[in-house]
């Protein structure tokens, strides 16, 4: 303990001082008459807590100091475990290239186009058209797809631009997707194969969407809550679709739309995926589908323009959003 006390005392250097200087505040005292401290003695003068620590090897100050020391490193593990990271895991920028699979159906007189024209942003977008002919009895798919965008379990979001050509037809109302979630369940056995989930309608001027819960098979067993009239679409105008779902086969599940940043349909404790657990594909693109399921066009506007642009899918709200990635 005697080094203790020469510390705590200053003894050890009172040596080199004369009393006069030793009893002055230090700012006081001039050059002329008083002497340097000693400069090896600088740092336990300033630190003595932690010199003695060292000294005493106590255990828990060395712990304190381990810890002081840690520190930044223990408040920067808690803020990532606090921080959501957005991690972007699909985009498409309105090309062509880069997709699973670009869907015509055969014997439809549908296209897919990468074009320069019309875009929302960069130097191309993607153009589907689909022509209605009364002879044809098949679907009318001009989409491009996406694989394993979500499966039950997952939450995420799920973004494009869109434009309706400018003459587009809105009325008599007949329903065309622009873009869905879909999985191929024809190895269940019954009479389900590719089921969409969720879709996203241009139903007449307003927009629609859906969730689809319960079991594939029997297909009666099949649940689907349609939300109608979420918002009207401007024939000409580029708009932007943005979900964000979180897929349950449970009522914990939520489902979530903005129609140009504007929050236009929140469910929230609902089922939003059947209960079979595999991934779904994610599809933009024009699919005519009325044309299809009412065996008719309805309207006299036998070919139909849909543009698409700026696809991206992710964790955070602005991996989705065209505006934002
Ligand atoms: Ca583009």
């Amino acid at each position: 303990m005697s080094t203790y006390k020469a510390l705590v005392t200053g003894e050890t250097r009172g040596s080199t001082m004369n009393n006069h200087c030793h009893t002055r505040p230090y700012s006081m005292q001039g050059p002329e008459t008083c002497p340097e401290p000693a400069p090896t003695s600088s740092i336990k003068e300033l630190f003595p807590a932690r010199e003695l620590a060292k000294k005493l090897k106590s255990p828990a100050i060395l712990s304190l100091e381990f810890l002081f020391k840690m520190l930044p490193k223990i408040l920067a593990f808690i803020a990532s475990s606090l921080t959501v990271q957005a991690t972007q895991t699909f985009q498409n920028v309105g090309t062509t290239a880069g997709w699973d699979a670009i869907f015509i159906d055969s014997g439809s007189k549908g296209t897919v186009q990468q074009v320069s024209n019309v875009v929302y942003q960069g130097p191309s977008a993607l153009k589907m058209t689909q022509v209605y002919d009364s002879s044809y009895t098949g679907r009318y798919h001009s989409e491009v797809h996406h694989y394993n965008a979500m499966k039950k379990g997952d939450t995420g979001f799920y973004g494009f631009a869109f434009r309706l050509q400018e003459d587009w037809q809105s009325s008599p109302a007949q329903s065309y997707n622009i873009a869905q979630f879909i999985a191929d369940f024809t190895d269940l056995g019954c009479s389900e194969t590719y089921m969409p989930g969720t879709m996203v309608e241009i139903l007449g001027d307003q927009l629609v969407t859906r969730r689809k819960y319960g079991s594939v098979c029997p297909t009666s067993s099949q649940q689907t809550e349609y939300y109608n009239n979420l918002a009207t679409i401007t024939p000409g105008v580029w708009h932007k679709i943005e979900i964000q779902a979180s897929w349950q086969s449970d009522s914990s599940g939520y489902l979530k739309l903005w129609l140009d940043g504007n929050k236009v349909l929140e469910r929230l404790n609902v089922a939003t995926s059947v209960t079979d657990g595999r991934a779904f594909e994610f599809r933009v693109g024009l699919y005519a589908n009325g044309w299809h399921d009412d065996k008719q066009n309805k309207g006299t506007q036998n070919t139909r323009q849909v543009w698409f642009d700026e696809v991206g899918l992710g964790t955070a709200f602005a991996d989705a959003d065209p505006d934002q990635w």
